[in-house]
């Protein structure tokens, strides 16, 4: 088997995480890459079923998903996880559970002006209505990485070279 990696994807919400989370996942698995992805929905809807949004919730999100992550890799999968995971002490928490050689730290860069422009769930538009608290990016803070891994800025490149950026790094981590 060959080494294995958590890819670490941060960003706000509508930056694109997750679209190119899963495109990563489908090219590794199309290389005979073992993986599989971390995300809000089979981690929030079970073991962090309960965990809302304020600074200790997703504190301990994001250190039960850096637990479970550290088990996978553990088992030889390449792990993909995207949460918005917005200040840095938290990320740093991640990194240290997880062990920094194992961890890919990928900033997909999405101004929030453009994830507020996109809006593709309604969110901000409820956040600025007062109607979702504690939104990221809105009344809660995010924190950008000062030197992520690999900087994705989807206001500059498509999915398609994101997603290549991303894959090669990966590859040539896992010295393929
Ligand atoms: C941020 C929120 C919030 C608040 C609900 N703030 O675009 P989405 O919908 O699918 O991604 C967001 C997701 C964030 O969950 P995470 O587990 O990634 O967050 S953290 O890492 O901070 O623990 C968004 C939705 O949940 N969502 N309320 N208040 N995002």
């Amino acid at each position: 088997g060959h080494k294995s990696y958590v890819l670490w994807f941060t960003g706000l919400s509508g930056s694109g995480k997750s679209t190119i989370a899963n495109r990563v996942e489908e090219t590794l698995f199309e290389e005979g890459i073992s993986t599989y992805t971390l995300d809000g929905d089979n981690i929030r809807c079970g073991i962090n079923k309960g965990l809302g949004f304020s600074e200790e919730d997703r504190h301990e999100n994001l250190r039960r998903i850096a637990e479970v992550a550290k088990l996978f890799v553990d088992a030889g999968i390449v792990t993909v996880g995207a949460f918005v995971s917005p200040l840095h002490k938290d990320r740093q928490l991640v990194k240290e559970i997880i062990g920094e050689s194992d961890f890919i730290e990928i900033f997909v860069d999405t101004s929030l002006e453009e994830c507020e422009r996109r809006d593709v769930k309604g969110l901000y538009k409820k956040a600025r209505a007062g109607e979702i608290k504690n939104f990221t990016g809105i009344d809660a803070p995010y924190e950008k990485p000062a030197n992520p891994d690999v900087l994705i800025e989807t206001e500059k490149e498509s999915i398609e070279e994101a997603v290549k950026k991303v894959v090669t790094f990966v590859k040539y981590k896992l010295g393929l």
